[in-house]
């Protein structure tokens, strides 16, 4: 099942209610089987120190001015996914590289490998074929940060995610990502990693 259809649903729901009251027999949003919206929060531990469990791990303490957190927000919208990003903590005025990734994040920066393509790429991986490692085909979501160190970013596909094939994970990069036939998609090391729970 496609996650639009939880959207769907609470659009229905919503328009149920607004004739009259509340019906006990009605079930509740919260029963809808997937959520209109995923919003993923995290505060980064340093992975060397980062207890079992540990979600969001930082693994460059020099990306960061005291703790660092980011709040991800994934919608589907009518056939499209629309993607937030939202960051505080990190080192001022600076830019960083942002991608959604396949795999969830581990004490190690590699963990959450490879990029997420809605159209994988046939070769091996790591992708830097840009008619795969493209913001359309990937989800991009680099940002700079102001004098307080707060991000933000946003991106939208054409596409939607599905249960069996969607993001796990949000990685930030230290450089901004590069567009360049075999070094599309890359932005340098790994200096961050928020593990997506859906
Ligand atoms: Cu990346």
């Amino acid at each position: 099942m496609r996650v639009g259809v939880g959207v769907v649903a609470v659009l229905l729901l919503v328009g149920g209610c607004s004739g009259g009251g509340d019906d006990p027999d009605k079930p509740a949003a919260a029963t809808v089987s997937e959520p209109a919206a995923v919003v993923v929060k995290g505060t980064f531990t340093a992975a060397s120190a980062a207890p079992p469990g540990t979600t969001a791990f930082l693994y460059d303490p020099s990306a960061v001015k005291g703790p660092a957190s980011a709040v991800l927000t994934l919608r589907e919208d009518a056939g499209h996914t629309k993607v937030a990003l939202a960051v505080d903590g990190f080192m001022p005025n600076r830019s960083f590289g942002a991608h959604l990734h396949a795999k969830p994040c581990g004490p190690a920066p590699d963990d959450a490998g490879g990029h997420f393509q809605h159209q994988p790429d046939p070769a091996p991986s790591p992708s830097g074929d840009p008619q795969y490692a493209n913001p359309n085909n990937e989800i991009w979501l680099d940002f700079t940060t102001n004098d307080q160190g707060h991000g933000q970013a946003t991106a939208e596909q054409d596409w939607e995610l599905t249960p069996g094939h969607r993001p796990a994970s949000l990685v930030v990069h230290a450089t901004a990502t590069m567009t360049s036939p075999g070094v599309a998609g890359t932005a340098g090391p790994r200096v961050a990693c928020m593990t997506i729970t859906y």
